[in-house]
């Protein structure tokens, strides 16, 4: 069925980051383990090389993983691809394609998958006579689990450098989808999925044989709820490991906490996003400030690390706003605590400036020409590559508010990482 077919599954660049070698892509490690299994000779390219297309004659398929920032290398790959090997089958998927479809579709890519990628590129390498363009072919829960786990060839893996505390780490996702309806998010009210405990167990014990001591579980929110985390951690602890995760003020509770250090989290990142109770409002995040600050206490009573992300930039930012997130960091700043191995540390933060993705409730808006939003363009979306966290902390800026000017948030931002960030004591 997949004979003489071999893909060729593309990586893209982040120029745009300090490093692109930091986080593995899991997505793409998943469809790579996925189509070994089929049969079919799959191979990851992470630094795809435009001037020696050579390299890639043997290739009948071409699949790009691609989020939005990346969109400009995906499409002169496409090009240059389409011209020196016309016939060959291209394929786009990943986040940019589900909510920058009208985009892509503007391009010459033979498939666009939006969404789930494993039924999809099954189908596609199996046979693609029958096939519409526009594909979206979603794995349900029971499919998902009976998936191999993602592919993680030391060689690649090795290429990846991420630690926790100083220790070693990796990436695993325990869930796919998150129910909350944050208005900035691409993933607000996405269909949450989870993995069976036999599928997060072999992760497990792959990246602990491949010498790793510490995991980074990338769930849109770890902590959904006390049943989730006691199903958890029940299987984390047995394998002596720490590892970070990502909370939601709404659903820790102590107990909670007290599972997650026992099992070795160390750290946990959350969404804070603003000291100020009137943009929390805006956000729909449904937590007051209380709600966080308490988030901090709580984990720090346990040694646990909380690194805050924060954003400015959204609608309604003003002076007051402003004021209320520097009293927010100089509270979640100025903690210091022990941590799992006595160590006394501070917490973290990011700060980072709002970017309206399409398919957020804030860009929909903006594009409806909300009068109510206090938020407004500065430029033309489609001009910026559309990173919020880029080399040394910048962040592409194409907003305003009433009350600040984009230079005016970009200086606020700088201003507020030169004053906190020499709070921070690691470890
Ligand atoms: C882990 C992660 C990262 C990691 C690793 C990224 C990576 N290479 O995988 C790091 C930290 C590097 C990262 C960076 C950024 N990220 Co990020 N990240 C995520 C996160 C939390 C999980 C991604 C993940 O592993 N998902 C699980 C896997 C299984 O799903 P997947 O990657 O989407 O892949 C599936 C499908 O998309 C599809 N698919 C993917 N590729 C392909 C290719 C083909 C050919 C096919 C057919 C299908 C297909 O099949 C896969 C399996 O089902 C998501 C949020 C989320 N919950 O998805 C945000 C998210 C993807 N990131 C996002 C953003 C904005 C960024 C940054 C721009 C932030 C910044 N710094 O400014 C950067 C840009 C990096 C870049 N590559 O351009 C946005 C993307 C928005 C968009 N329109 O593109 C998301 C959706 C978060 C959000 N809610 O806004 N990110
Ligand atoms: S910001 Fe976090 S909690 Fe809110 S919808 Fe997105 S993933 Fe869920």
């Amino acid at each position: 069925m997949f004979d003489n077919k071999r893909l060729l599954l593309i990586v893209l660049r982040d120029p745009f980051l300090d490093s692109d070698r930091v986080m593995p892509p899991l997505g793409v490690m998943s469809l790579h383990a996925l189509m070994l299994a089929c049969g079919v000779d799959s191979v990851i390219e992470n630094d795809f090389d435009i001037n020696n297309l050579e390299k890639y004659q043997s290739f009948t398929h071409f699949g790009i993983s691609c989020m939005t920032p990346q969109r400009t290398e995906a499409y002169q790959i496409l090009h240059a691809i389409r011209a020196r090997y016309p016939g060959r089958i291209v394929i786009i998927g990943g986040p940019h394609v589900k909510y920058y479809l009208e985009d892509c579709q503007q391009q010459d890519f033979d498939f666009l998958v939006v969404g789930d990628g494993e039924l999809a590129l099954q189908a596609i390498l199996e046979d693609a006579s029958q096939l519409e363009r526009v594909i979206c072919m979603p794995v349900s829960e029971a499919q998902m689990n009976q998936f191999p786990i993602p592919c993680r060839e030391p060689s690649f893996l090795n290429q990846y450098h991420y630690n926790i505390h100083g220790i070693r780490a990796t990436t695993v996702l325990t869930a796919k989808g998150c129910p909350m309806g944050c208005t900035f998010c691409e993933d607000a009210r996405t269909k949450v999925r989870i993995y069976s405990p036999s599928y997060i167990d072999k992760q497990i014990v792959q990246i602990k044989e491949l010498g790793y001591r510490g995991i980074m579980f990338f769930d849109d929110i770890f902590t959904l709820s006390l049943k989730r985390v006691t199903e958890l951690t029940s299987i984390i602890k047995k394998h002596n490991i720490y590892f970070r995760c990502f909370g939601h003020a709404t659903r820790m509770t102590r107990e909670m906490c007290r599972l997650l250090a026992e099992a070795g989290c160390i750290e946990t990142g959350f969404g804070a996003e603003s000291g100020s109770q009137k943009i929390l409002d805006v956000t729909m995040k449904r937590t007051t400030v209380q709600m966080n600050r308490d988030y901090i206490e709580l984990c720090n009573s346990f040694g646990i690390r909380v690194k805050a992300f924060l954003m400015l930039g959204l609608p309604g930012e003003n002076a007051q706003t402003i004021a209320e997130t520097r009293e927010f960091l100089q509270f979640l700043m100025s903690k210091r605590f022990k941590n799992a191995m006595g160590r006394e540390i501070s917490n973290d933060f990011d700060l980072t400036i709002f970017f309206p993705y399409k398919g957020t409730s804030i860009r929909n808006a903006m594009d409806h020409g909300s009068e109510a939003l206090d938020l407004f363009f500065v430029g033309t979306p489609s001009d910026y590559a559309g990173f919020y966290k880029g080399k040394g902390g910048s962040s592409d800026t194409i907003l305003r508010t009433s009350a600040l000017s984009s230079e005016e948030l970009i200086q606020i931002q700088k201003n507020l990482f030169n004053e906190f960030k020499s709070y921070v004591q690691l470890f």
